[in-house]
C-alpha cells in the first residue's frame, strides 16, 4: 500500500521511505502472515467462562509482540526529536573541499535531523538545563554524511576515555536513580571540580543556552575540527556551524521549571507545530577554515575538543542553508530508530585525530549493537542512504535484503569480480595521508591543559543579565549539592574562571571562596602522570572579548511563531483583535484566545471565535507574549478568575511584552506590570507595530531586577 506523497515535501529520501510505509486507513487487519482477523478483541477459550487454550496463535502473536515493542533507549540523548527537510548550497567551495554536496548549488540533499536533552530518559521534560544535541544525517549522492553535533561550541572532556566517568557523573546516582534529567547533584560536580578540562561546558550549561527557548532557535556545533579535502588531495581544517534564521533565544530559569510541569513535550511540540503550520525551521550552514599550515598559530590545540575557535579570529563563512519541512510519520520507526554515527562521512570531509572524535569512532556503531540489535541496523528505512550500498557483508539479525548470487567475498571471478572497487578519481573514499612519526603513549599533551581561559572568555563575552544567569544557575545548581566539600572545590575553581562570579555564588551558597584547595586541582590523568605537568595553566587573555558568544547579540528582527496569549472572555473588543490579527496574517506569529472555559466565546460583535484554551488548561510559560483586547464585559470576567492575574504577573516576571487596549488597562492595574507601565514592553492602546517591535526583542531584560522582586 503506497502513501502519496506531498509534492513540495518530495525528496529523494522521503520517495526511499515510501517503500515501507502504509496507511492504516487503507488496510484489512490481518496477522503477520497475512490472515484476515474476525476478531481482536477476545482470547479463544473453551466455553463463554472458560480457561483460555494455548492454542490461540492470534492473542500469542499480538501479545508476543506487544511485549517486546520497547528497545533499550539511547544511554545519552534518550529524549529528542525529529524531522526532515533538505540542505541547498549557496555557492561552491571547492578550493577547500570535494565533497559533491559543497559543489553543487542545484541539489537539494535530503537531511533528517534529531534534537534532544542529553542526560534525562526518554520521557523526561524537555526543558530540563542541559546540552542539546543537534545531530543531521545528509542522504548525499555519494553516501550518508552524519554531523553529529551539540548546540554548544564544545564539549565537556577532551578523551572518549573519560565519556563514561562523565555520563555516571551526571546520570542520576546510581543508589536512588535520583536525580532525573538533572545536573544539580553530588556526583557531577564532584567529577567536575576534580576534572578541570569540563569548566568550559559546564560554565555554557550554566548559561541561558542549556534552557533555550525552541530547538527551532539554537545554534549547533559540529564540535571537533574536522578536515576539508579537495581534489588535489590538499587538506584544510574545518569547523561547522548552524545558524538558526530565528535568532538564539532561551527562556528564564524559573520558566524553565514552570513548563516543565505545564508541557513537558515543549519542545517537542514546538518542533512538530511549526513544520505543521507550514513555518518551516531553518538554519544556515557556515564553516570556520584553517589552513592546514596555520594548525599551530592559535594559544589552543585546535585538535582539543574543549575549546571554540572566536569567530573574531576566524569568521564563520556561511555556506548553504538546510529547511525541515516534514514531520516523520511513526515516531519509532524513524526518530527513536534513526543512528547517527560520526564514522559516516564522505569524500571530501575527513577527521582529525581529535581523541574525543577517535573514540567516538567507535562508540556508535557499537552502541547501535546492543539498541537496535543488529549490525543490519543501516537497513532500517530511516538509515539506509539514497545511494545502493552493494558489499560483502552478509547474514545477522534482521537482514531485510535478498543478496543474490554465489559470492560473499573478494577478489572473485565468480560474480565478474563484483561488487570492484572504485578508484578515488571515481569518487571513493580514501584517508587524507597524514604523516604521523609517533610513540605509542598513554597520555594527554600538554597543549590541552590550558581549563581556565575559554570559560573566562565566554563569561567576559556575556551581557549583564547573560552574567546574572550564569550566577544564578551556579548558585541552584551547587545549592543543589549536599557535600561542602565539593560546593568548596566548585567555589575555587570558580574563581580561577571570574572571582565576580566565584564571589556571587559564594554569597547565594552562605559560604565563602576558599583561598586555597587541596591540591592537585586536576586529577583526571594517569597514577604514573607527572602531576603538575597537566594541572590547569594559568588563564591567559588572548581575546578581550568574543561578543559572537553572546545571545544579547544575536538577530531581533522576527516574531514569526512567537506564540501571544489574547486574554478574552465574551463582549471582548473585537475592533482591537482585529487590529492585532495582523501580527498573525502579517508577520507569522500565533495569535490563541485563553478565555474561561473551553469551547467559544463571544465578541461586542456578536461573532463567535474558537477558545483555543481554556485559562484551566494553560500557562503563562507557554507563550511570549499577552494581549488583552479590552472590552467592559470581557475584563470583568477576566478579573473575576485569579488565574488571568497570575497568568499576567507571570509574563511580566519573564520580561515578555504586554498590550492591553481601551478597559485592558484596568485589568492591569491589579497585576504587576500595571505598577510599571513605564516599562517599554508594557503596552497600553498601541498599535500593532509597537507591539510586535516589543515582542522582536524577545524579552525585556531590562526588567529583570525588578522581576526578581514578584511572587508570582
Ligand atoms: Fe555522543 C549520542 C553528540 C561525545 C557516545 N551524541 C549522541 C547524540 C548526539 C551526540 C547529538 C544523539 C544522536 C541521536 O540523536 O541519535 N556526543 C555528541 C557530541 C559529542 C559527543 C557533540 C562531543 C563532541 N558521545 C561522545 C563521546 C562518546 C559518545 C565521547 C563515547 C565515547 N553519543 C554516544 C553514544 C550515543 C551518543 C553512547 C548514544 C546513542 C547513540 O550514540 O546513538 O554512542
Amino acid at each position: 500500500m503506497k502513501k502519496k506523497t506531498d509534492e513540495k515535501k518530495h525528496s529523494k529520501k522521503i520517495e526511499d521511505l515510501q517503500k515501507d510505509s502504509w496507511e492504516v486507513k487503507e488496510a484489512t487487519m490481518k496477522t503477520n502472515q497475512g490472515l484476515k482477523i474476525n476478531d481482536t478483541n477476545n482470547s479463544l477459550k473453551a466455553g463463554e467462562r472458560g480457561a483460555t487454550l494455548l492454542e490461540d496463535f492470534l492473542l500469542r502473536e499480538k501479545i508476543t509482540h506487544f511485549d517486546h515493542e520497547r528497545i533499550p533507549e539511547r544511554i545519552v540523548h534518550a529524549r529528542g526529536s525529529g524531522a526532515h527537510g533538505y540542505f541547498k548550497l549557496y555557492e561552491p567551495i571547492p578550493e577547500y573541499t570535494k565533497a559533491g554536496i559543497f559543489n553543487d548549488t542545484k541539489r537539494k540533499t535530503p537531511v533528517f535531523v534529531r534534537f534532544s536533552t542529553v542526560a534525562g530518559s526518554k520521557g523526561s521534560p524537555d526543558l530540563a538545563r542541559d546540552v542539546r544535541g543537534f545531530a543531521t544525517k545528509f542522504y548525499t549522492e555519494e553516501g550518508t554524511w552524519d554531523l553529529v553535533g551539540n548546540n554548544m561550541p564544545i564539549f565537556f572532556i577532551q578523551d572518549a576515555m573519560k565519556f563514561p566517568d562523565l555520563v555516571h557523573s551526571v546520570k542520576p546516582e546510581p543508589n536512588n536513580e535520583i536525580p532525573q534529567a538533572a545536573s544539580a547533584h553530588d556526583t557531577f560536580y564532584d567529577f567536575v571540580s576534580h576534572t578541570t578540562e569540563t569548566l568550559h561546558n559546564q560554565i555554557w550549561v550554566m548559561s541561558d543556552r542549556a534552557i533555550p527557548r525552541s530547538y527551532r532557535m539554537m545554534e549547533g556545533f559540529g564540535i571537533h575540527t574536522f578536515r576539508f579535502i579537495n581534489d588535489k588531495g590538499e587538506s584544510h581544517f574545518v569547523k561547522f556551524h548552524w545558524k538558526p534564521l530565528l535568532g538564539v533565544h532561551s527562556v528564564t530559569w524559573d520558566e524553565a521549571v514552570k513548563i516543565n510541569g505545564a508541557d513537558s513535550d515543549f519542545h517537542r511540540r514546538d518542533l512538530w507545530e511549526a513544520i505543521e503550520a507550514g513555518q518551516y525551521p531553518e538554519w544556515e550552514l557556515g564553516v570556520q577554515l584553517v589552513a592546514q599550515k596555520d594548525e599551530h598559530k592559535f594559544d589552543f590545540d585546535l585538535l582539543d575538543p574543549t575549546k571554540l575557535i572566536p569567530e573574531e579570529m576566524v569568521p564563520v563563512k556561511i555556506i548553504g542553508k538546510m529547511t525541515l519541512n516534514k514531520n516523520p510519520d511513526n515516531f519509532f520507526a524513524e526518530t527513536e530508530q534513526v543512528a547517527f554515527l560520526p564514522g559516516h562521512i564522505v569524500p571530501g570531509i575527513d577527521f582529525t585525530n581529535d581523541p574525543l572524535l577517535q573514540g567516538r569512532l567507535f562508540s556508535y556503531r557499537d552502541t547501535q549493537l546492543s539498541r537496535l540489535g543488529s549490525p543490519n541496523f543501516h537497513q532500517i528505512p530511516i538509515n539506509r542512504p539514497v545511494v545502493d550500498n552493494h558489499n560483502n557483508q552478509r547474514d545477522g539479525h534482521m537482514q531485510m535484503e535478498i543478496p543474490k548470487g554465489q559470492t560473499a567475498y573478494f577478489p572473485n571471478m565468480l560474480s565478474g569480480g563484483c561488487p570492484h572497487l572504485s578508484k578515488m578519481a571515481e569518487g571513493a573514499f580514501t584517508s587524507y595521508e597524514e604523516r604521523i612519526d609517533a610513540r605509542k603513549i598513554r597520555t594527554r599533551s600538554e597543549s590541552f591543559s590550558d581549563h581556565f581561559s575559554q570559560p573566562a572568555l565566554f563569561y567576559r563575552s556575556l551581557s549583564k543579565w547573560e552574567k546574572d544567569h550564569v550566577a544564578n544557575a551556579y548558585t541552584f545548581e551547587l545549592g543543589k549539592c549536599k557535600q561542602d566539600a565539593i560546593k568548596q572545590r566548585m567555589l575555587w575553581v570558580i574563581n580561577q574562571i571570574d572571582n565576580d562570579l566565584a564571589s556571587q555564588v559564594a554569597k547565594g551558597l552562605g559560604l565563602k571562596v576558599p583561598k586555597n584547595i587541596e591540591k592537585p586541582i586536576n586529577q583526571a590523568i594517569g597514577a604514573d602522570a607527572d602531576v603538575k605537568k597537566h594541572q590547569p595553566g594559568a588563564k591567559k587573555n588572548y581575546l578581550d572579548e568574543s561578543p559572537a558568544l553572546s545571545q544579547a547579540k544575536t538577530k531581533f528582527d522576527s516574531i514569526a511563531t512567537r506564540q501571544i496569549a489574547v486574554l478574552a472572555a465574551d463582549g471582548f473588543n473585537m475592533a482591537n483583535l482585529k487590529k492585532m490579527q495582523s501580527l498573525a496574517n502579517k508577520d507569522g506569529a500565533v495569535l490563541k484566545i485563553i478565555a474561561p472555559m473551553g469551547g467559544s466565546i463571544k465578541c461586542d460583535k456578536n461573532m463567535e471565535h474558537t477558545v483555543d484554551a481554556s485559562i484551566m488548561t494553560t500557562e503563562s510559560v507557554l507563550f511570549d507574549a499577552v494581549y488583552i483586547p479590552g472590552g467592559k464585559k470581557s475584563i470583568k470576567a477576566l478579573g473575576e478568575n485569579a488565574k488571568f492575574t497570575k497568568f499576567v504577573n507571570e509574563a511580566f516576571k519573564h520580561c515578555k511584552a504586554i498590550a492591553v487596549d481601551n478597559e485592558g488597562e484596568d485589568f492591569l492595574k491589579n497585576t504587576y506590570a500595571g505598577k510599571h507601565t513605564d516599562d517599554k514592553a508594557v503596552l497600553i492602546n498601541v498599535d500593532a507595530k509597537t507591539f510586535k517591535d516589543a515582542i522582536k526583542k524577545h524579552r525585556n531584560w531590562d526588567r529583570m531586577d525588578i522581576a526578581a522582586t514578584i511572587p508570582a
